[in-house]
């Protein structure tokens, strides 16, 4: 009999089996172009779920039904009728065979050898339901939690308030941007949400700190910073590494990873002492400049010089760089910003930099965003549920906005004592264990939980673990809600199937329903088919379905104010002062420094690097790895070293190392060496989202290495309970057994 309750299961299948499927036909790259009138081509609105741009885009469907090509939507203006290589690829997501084909359900046999065995829908829907059910009567609605990433995720958002439980997380918060959200929101009264409202076109100087535009292909930025580059932009990049963006910039600030906040706190030093700051914007709409200017006296661009090893004069010379281009400059806010623990702070001193120099409201700075709303049929109110993942926060993280999911995870985990307990996981569009830092602690809440259900296109990580797995179709096949993206101007782009879903799969919103029905929760979809919900909201918007499927977007005019801040404008800013707080009276009441603070991080020891990580451009974290198209681009991450690292070590370009991290985790798939100036010599670098160990994916699997593993310590934001990953250090190891045959530098 085997111990673990969940094995990881490789969906290998027993039983039934036999279930058709389709070959996909076609396999090339698609390209931007319409195609030519002569070819009896269909096209279908969609919008792009490769990444969380979300282009809109049109899908072009053959004479025989099957999709052909994607092609940007030119009235979009998140991608200005122009798709990223990720977008275009993804029709791989349709193409690939690997795809998960009909539900799914673990059985064990009665030697305790688990498998998964293919399932009807009717079978899968009612055990889903009955557990459900189960887990309410026994342990309360709220022990059930929801994580969710993507547009399909608010299908069972919906499911999930209506069943009553309010453990509702996704990675996008405290795994990505949270921070910044919160950070801005305390200075401006503000979050930026997505797509961020950056006037990055007519920008004169953009400072890009550890935000690699170019490698993160968020579509409409990297055109808008091309343009801006064009029009004689300077741009500014601060990176441990010489980033695609850094290549594109007049200043390559290579950072000692970890010491961002010394060099924000000197530009903030240099800006206050040589006058640079947009003196009439700060006195009209700041608080407290006077005790910034007496906290900020220390922080010398020659103390940063120590902390960071950028030179002095460069930090002066960049600081009016920014002066210069006040107010038409853009200090970045960054996306994923979960990295050392003071990553609120970091942001902080971000935001401040950009209040200083007047930017917010201005053109080429932060543009006022505006944002459709459509209205969705009327439902019963939502159960109130008894307590939720802030309850189990212990008062700490108050000021986190969104539900923090590594706080759910805690709640799911044998450590945690309380009668507040997770007792089932429903798991959508977001693959858990590679996405969560700690490995280890995920999957003991994983191996904690009564039953899990994941949601997904294909074999992944997670629904190695599900009880029941329940195959989406993709994108492509399924109608969704219409996105809503803030914008110059608010839009409205829709989503319709351009095919039928390939093998048995169907979309996020009719699982919902069907098991609302199953749940005596039906009241809260009062529609047959989700084109009745989406057909009612466009109708009140002045729009129908009809219009939408031939336009695919449409563009609104503003309703609210102005993109910009007028002369002198009187504004009241949505903080406790009503202006933009330099200090922050919200952190000062929680406890928190008011002012950004300087910490000084782990550095690694001899024989270690600093473990970092990021994107690369046709790929999107682990959605993609197994794409046909995609992995045709880039088929494995290598580990980026310096040629001093190399030397040293006595490693050779392309040579398969492993790593082991600080606590003695060896990676489970080698890795290959790219020996490059392009990296400081303290640090090493891959990309996200390879080494996959799920069998089932052809290409994926082995395929490189994964960053997850690396990252078992895990720093957490004690203002919003974030989770810095950064802290990590690794050695590098030519094999992976023998332990003498570690590389000592
Ligand atoms: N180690 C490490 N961890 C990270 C990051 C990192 O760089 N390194 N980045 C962080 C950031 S910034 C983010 S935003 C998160 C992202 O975290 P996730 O969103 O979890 O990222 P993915 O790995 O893309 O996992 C998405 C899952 O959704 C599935 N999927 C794709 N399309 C659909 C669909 O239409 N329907 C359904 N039901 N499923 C679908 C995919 O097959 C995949 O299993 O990760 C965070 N975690
Ligand atoms: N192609 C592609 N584009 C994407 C995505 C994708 O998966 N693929 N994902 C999207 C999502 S959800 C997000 S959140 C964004 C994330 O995109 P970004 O916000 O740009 O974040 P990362 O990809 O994490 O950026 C990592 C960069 O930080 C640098 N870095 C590491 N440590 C430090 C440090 O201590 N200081 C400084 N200054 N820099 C450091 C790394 O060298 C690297 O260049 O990308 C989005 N765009
Ligand atoms: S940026 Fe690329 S991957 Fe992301 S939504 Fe747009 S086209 Fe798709
Ligand atoms: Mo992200």
């Amino acid at each position: 009999m085997k111990t673990t309750r969940r094995e990881f299961l490789k969906i290998s299948t027993i039983g039934a089996g036999g279930l058709l499927f389709s070959t996909p036909l076609f396999n090339v790259f698609g390209k931007n172009e319409t195609p030519k009138s002569e070819i009896k081509a269909k096209r279908y609105a969609n919008y792009c779920e490769v990444c969380f741009w979300s282009c809109a885009l049109w899908a072009y469907t053959n004479s025989d039904g099957e999709i052909w090509k994607l092609i940007g939507n030119q009235t979009d203006p998140n991608c200005n009728g122009r798709l990223c290589p990720r977008g275009t690829g993804g029709i791989g997501m349709y193409n690939d065979n690997d795809r998960l084909k009909t539900p799914l359900i673990r059985v064990q046999d009665a030697d305790g050898n688990q498998s998964f065995k293919e399932a009807s829908w009717e079978e899968a829907l009612d055990l889903v339901a009955s557990k459900l059910k189960t887990i309410k009567e026994k342990h309360g609605a709220e022990s059930v939690a929801l994580f969710k990433h993507g547009s399909s995720g608010k299908h069972f958002q919906k499911l999930m308030q209506a069943y009553g439980t309010g453990n509702i997380s996704g990675p996008a918060y405290a795994q990505c941007k949270g921070p910044r959200e919160e950070a801005f929101k305390l200075t401006f009264g503000h979050a930026l949400h997505s797509p961020e409202p950056l006037d990055i076109r007519d920008s004169k100087c953009m400072v890009l700190i550890g935000s690699h535009l170019g490698e993160n292909m968020h579509n409409g930025q990297v055109q808008e910073m091309s343009d801006a580059i064009d029009n004689g932009a300077t741009i500014i990049t601060v990176d441990p590494r010489f980033s695609t963006a850094a290549s594109k910039s007049k200043y390559w600030l290579p950072i000692k990873p970890a010491t961002d906040i010394a060099l924000l706190l000197a530009w903030i030093n240099v800006i206050i002492d040589e006058k640079l700051y947009d003196k009439e914007y700060v006195e009209q709409y700041t608080y407290g400049f006077d005790l910034l200017k007496n906290y900020i006296q220390r922080f010398t661009p020659e103390w940063a010089f120590i902390e960071t090893t950028i030179k002095p004069d460069i930090i002066r010379k960049t600081a009016r760089e920014m002066g210069k281009a006040s107010p038409a400059v853009i200090v970045h806010p960054g996306r994923h910003v979960t990295w050392y623990g003071d990553d609120t702070q970091r942001i902080r001193a971000v935001a401040i930099l950009n209040a200083l120099l007047g930017s917010w409201g201005r053109r080429g700075g932060f543009f006022a965003p505006e944002k459709a709303k459509l209205q969705k049929m009327k439902t019963p109110k939502n159960p109130k549920p008894a307590w939720s993942w802030r309850d189990l926060s212990f008062g700490k993280y108050n000021l986190a906005s969104m539900a923090i999911s590594n706080i759910v995870v805690d709640a799911s985990h044998p450590d945690n004592t309380s009668d507040k307990q997770i007792k089932a996981w429903v798991v959508i569009g977001t693959n858990l264990p590679t996405t969560l830092p700690d490995m280890k602690h995920t999957e003991e809440a994983i191996q904690n939980q009564e039953f899990i259900v994941a949601i997904d296109t294909m074999p992944a990580e997670i629904t190695s673990y599900a009880d029941v797995v329940l195959p989406e179709c993709t994108y492509l096949e399924r109608y969704d809600y219409p996105r809503l993206a803030q914008h110059r101007k608010p839009n409205i782009s829709l989503r319709i199937p351009a095919t039928e879903p390939r093998f048995n799969s169907k979309p996020a919103w009719w699982m919902a329903k069907e098991l609302s029905n199953r749940l005596g929760l039906a009241d809260y979809f009062p529609y047959k088919t989700i084109e009745e919900d989406i057909e009612y909201g466009l109708k009140l918007k002045g729009t129908s379905l009809e219009e939408m499927k031939k336009i695919g977007v449409k563009v609104l005019e503003r309703e609210y104010q102005n993109l910009y801040f007028k002369d002198n404008e009187e504004i009241e800013f949505n903080t406790n002062t009503g202006k933009i707080e330099l200090y922050s009276t919200e952190l000062q009441a929680n406890g928190f420094d008011p002012f950004p603070k300087y910490t000084k991080h782990e550095q690694p020891q001899a024989g270690y690097y600093r473990f970092i990580y990021g994107r690369a451009p046709m790929h999107t974290f682990s959605r993609t790895t197994n794409n046909p198209n995609l992995i045709d681009l880039q088929d494995q991450n290598k580990l980026w070293v310096n040629p001093k690292v190399a030397k040293d070590l006595g490693l050779e370009k392309d040579q398969k190392v492993w790593l082991k991290n600080q606590d003695g985790i060896v990676s489970t798939f080698p890795i290959k060496i790219r020996i490059t100036e392009r990296i400081r010599w303290d640090c090493v670098y891959t990309v996200h989202g390879f080494g996959r160990n799920n069998k089932k994916l052809k290409r994926g699997y082995a395929a490189g290495m994964m960053d997850t593993e690396m990252i078992s310590n895990v720093k957490i934001d004690d203002v919003m309970g974030g989770t810095g990953m950064r802290s990590n250090f690794v050695t590098i190891l030519t094999k992976k057994t023998d332990k003498k045959q570690e590389v000592e530098s």
